[in-house]
Parts: C-alpha cells; structure tokens; sequence
C-alpha cells in the first residue's frame, strides 16, 4: 500500500489534509479516528474529462498543511495509504481497505481520481450496512443515458448501475445542473431523486439516514475549481457545499464517502484544502464503542 508520503517540513508522516499516516494494519491499535483517508492514484475508468492520473498524491501534498486534526473543533482522522498501480488490482483494494477500515470501527473516505472510484466503496459499504441511501453532490447525474451502452461501467454511468443494482435505499443527487440533466429522460420516477438546490433546506427528507457521501468537485463552479474535467458553469460555492456536509454530519448517519476528479495542477493546489475541507465537515470525533 502506498508510496512514502509527503513530509512537508520534515517532522512526521503527513496524510491527507494533515492526518497523520498509519499502516493499514496498525489502524485498531492507533489512535481514534472518525475518518480514515485513502487514496487512490489511477483513474480507474474515466469516460469523461482530463486525466486526472495522480490526483490522490497531488491532494495529499496540497492539502498537508491542514494538520493537526486533533483539536477540539476538529474531526480526528487518520491516512493509511494511496493505492496505485494496475487498476484492476486497485479495485479490488479499494474493497479490501473499505473492508478493514469498516471493521476497525471508522468510517472509510477515498480520495481519486476519476468519480467511479465511488463504486467499489459504496458498493462495499452497502454490503455492510442495510437501508443506506447513497448521495452524490455532483454537477452531473451520472446515469449514462446519452451513451451508447457499450456495457462498460465509467465515469459517466456508473450511478445508475448502483441504482439498478438494488442495494441502496435511495440514490439521491444533490446539486445537478449540467444541461444534459434537464432532459426529460430524468423526470420524476427515475433511478435518482434529483436535489438541485445546493442548500440544507432541500435536504430535509434525509433526515436520520444512513449515508454514503459522494462529493465531485465539479458540483462546484469552476471559478473555485479551475482543475476539474468536466466543468459546468452556474455551480456552487465552496460555503454551500460546506454547508450542506455540516447539515449531513449533523442530521444523518455517515458511514463512507469519497471525493474526486480533482486534476492535478500545481496552478491550483487551493483546490485540494477545499475539497477536504467539505470532506471533513461529514465526519464528527466519536468514541470506538459508539
Ligand atoms: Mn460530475
């Protein structure tokens, strides 16, 4: 698992928004956490905008100056590792790390990548936890429907393979606004019930649910978030999106979530710290028994 992390200043092993970093098996034993980072390097299977090939590593150096994450007003949180490699091999370790990390009492979040590095976690997460509603802030709904139905799970379609696949309570959308979501392939009774107001007071009918917390950054305007690949004018503020992960962390039962599609680009390495940030809004400190 993992290439040597970031050491800014030379003083530690720094993770993800200045988490500390902790081998993967070492995780039950160390110190208590809510969130438990990993990232995942490759883009698995981008239909969809740049490259962002390297975007875990780049999140992690751009946002090491967020530590610590143990003050009071802070969520503790921990970092065991980027996969990389074949991306095959990095699927099924998206699984088994979600696995350990659900099993050692924390609550796993994966940084990519591509958006379809949400699958294998969701998936996983919803294997352990019945009625869990996924919710995915996303400029896009990721349905598929203007595709050609090659078969193949992407960037583009793969929320509505999570749909059809049965095993979420709900797939709610909050956020979209990409043109191709006003068609009239998404009216009511489709896979997703579509949320458009980036906005706590939309959110009300999820209340007290379990969830699965999928942030794409392109949920956010591109004025705040240059270094996306599939932009979309008219989106929200990094205050919006804040707010709303306050509202889910405060309202809802967190038990997994990811971010992606940020593309590496040292032009812009404030977008790593916003994209953590809103993450680190979902997940509250808690005890090991709670
Ligand atoms: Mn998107």
């Amino acid at each position: 698992m993992g290439e040597a992390p970031d050491d800014p200043d030379g003083t530690g092993r720094v993770g993800f928004g200045g988490a500390p970093v902790v081998p993967l098996a070492e995780l039950t034993s160390g110190p208590l956490a809510a969130a438990c980072f990993f990232g995942v390097d490759p883009d698995l299977s981008r239909r969809f905008g740049e490259n962002s090939d390297g975007a875990a590593a780049f999140v992690r150096r751009s946002s090491a100056r967020m530590r610590p994450w143990t003050r009071r007003y802070r969520p503790s949180a921990v970092d065991v590792g980027v996969l990389s490699g074949d991306v095959g091999d990095v699927v099924r370790g998206i699984s088994e790390v979600s696995t350990a990390v659900f099993e050692a009492g924390h609550v796993p979040v994966v940084v990519g990548g591509d958006h379809t590095v949400s699958y294998p976690v969701a998936v996983t997460a919803a294997a352990r936890h019945e009625d869990l509603t996924y919710v995915y802030l996303d400029a896009h709904l990721d349905l598929g429907l203007h595709l050609d139905g090659s078969g193949e799970l992407h960037n583009g379609n793969f929320v509505a393979a999570l749909a059809a696949g049965g095993a979420f309570r709900e797939v709610v959308n909050v956020g979209a606004r990409a043109w191709t979501t006003y068609d009239e392939a998404y009216d009511p009774g489709g896979p997703v019930t579509v949320v458009r107001d980036v906005d706590p007071a939309a959110l009300s009918a999820l209340r007290g649910r379990k969830v699965h917390v999928s942030l794409d950054v392109d949920v956010l305007d591109p004025v705040y978030v240059p270094n996306t690949g599939s932009k979309e004018p008219f989106g929200a503020t990094p205050e919006q999106v804040r707010c709303v992960m306050a509202w889910i962390a405060d309202n809802c039962t967190v038990v997994s979530a990811d971010v992606s599609e940020i593309v590496p680009d040292p032009a812009h390495c404030a977008t790593a710290e916003i994209a953590m940030r809103c993450i680190h809004e979902l997940v509250k400190e808690r005890k090991r028994d709670e």
